[in-house]
């Protein structure tokens, strides 16, 4: 499935998902981010994109949220809201001072350029499972 074929899919199971919200469907119209999140998710929980892709996440709730990385294929480069260099850092920051959080409408930006699945958490939402996944593909 390529790029776009995905994001279409995305938007429509986010159509049900969040029907009636009207202020967030204008944000998807736009186009200009790829993962939102809600007040305990991702949306979508799982994309799939092709290697050197940058993709965006966006803070589109009114919770505080972080997008950190937590297993990724080797070689590749860590990813965390905050520029955190490893899983361990991006936790202690979060714990002694909430760092790394995005705030409502922030966006974190991440270039994925070595193929494989790349597995993300928010880290104040962990007891609520906030998860998500990147498959970079070749
Ligand atoms: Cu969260």
């Amino acid at each position: 499935m390529d790029r776009r074929s995905f994001l279409a899919t995305a938007t429509g199971a986010l159509s049900i998902g969040v029907a009636g919200c009207l202020g967030f469907e204008e944000g998807r119209a736009a186009g200009d981010h790829d993962v939102g999140m809600t007040q305990v998710d991702f949306r979508p929980e799982e994309l799939t994109v092709d290697v050197g892709t940058t993709v965006e996440f966006r803070n589109t709730s009114s919770h505080g949220h972080t997008v950190t990385a937590v297993d990724i294929p080797e070689d590749a480069t860590y990813f965390a809201t905050g520029e955190f260099d490893d899983y361990e850092a991006a936790t202690e920051a979060y714990e002694s001072n909430n760092g790394g959080i995005l705030t409502q409408g922030q966006s974190h930006e991440h270039t994925f350029e070595i193929p494989g699945r790349y597995d993300y958490v928010c880290i104040p939402h962990l007891a609520s499972d906030m998860r998500g996944v990147v498959h970079v593909e070749e």
